[in-house]
């Protein structure tokens, strides 16, 4: 699919490509109003823009494999879109840069989670549910300020949380208004 410069796949419906290879595809254009919920291969590369509708729920998967997968989603921009992480089994990597996402699951297998930028204004994930995440690797440069739920982190089994040495990187572990049961006496900060 696709070739030189931008190429468009445009969904006319839900559908599932998990198991396509998706190559030289920049745009993914779910603003059909059949198109809310797409699946596919989380080892699709080379994607700079997932489009929705705005005020649509509309949802993007990106399924990984049994194996342990490279996965760098950290180059593409959501607009009107949420999106799923599901790495499943395999000890997988997988790296982002925006807060657009409502899961990130790393399955089983000791998974890292790569910011690999947080912006000018710092990325926050507490809308975000992270599972089955081991290591959140701030280790990129440009990863300083990242915001996580305290509550879901400390539930999800997150061991290590690394920057930058001599970098000034912060990670915040933020409450809820809701009666939050936090417990980060398991997690080894590194850097
Ligand atoms: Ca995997
Ligand atoms: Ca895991």
């Amino acid at each position: 699919m696709g070739d030189s410069g931008t190429d468009t796949l445009a969904f006319a419906k839900n559908a599932d490509l998990s198991a396509v290879s998706i190559q030289n595809v920049e745009v993914i254009d779910m603003k059909a109003s059949a198109a809310s919920d797409v699946t596919i291969s989380a080892l699709t590369a080379g994607l700079t823009t997932v489009s929705g509708t705005s005020g649509a729920s509309d949802a993007i998967t990106f399924a990984g494999t049994s194996s342990s997968d490279a996965i760098d989603l950290s180059g593409i921009t959501f607009n009107n879109v949420k999106g799923t992480i599901t790495a499943a089994t395999g000890a997988d990597t997988i790296k982002i840069a925006s807060d657009a996402y409502t899961t990130i699951d790393g399955g089983s297998g000791s998974d890292t989670l790569t910011i690999t930028s947080t912006g000018s204004s710092g990325l926050d994930l507490t809308a975000t549910t992270i599972t089955g995440i081991e290591t959140i690797d701030m280790k990129a440069s440009a990863a300083t300020d990242l915001t996580v739920n305290a509550s879901i982190v400390s539930a999800s089994g997150v061991a290590t949380v690394a920057g930058t040495s001599g970098a000034s990187d912060i990670i915040t572990f933020a409450g809820t208004a809701s009666a939050d049961t936090i417990d980060l006496s398991s997690i080894t900060l590194t850097m």
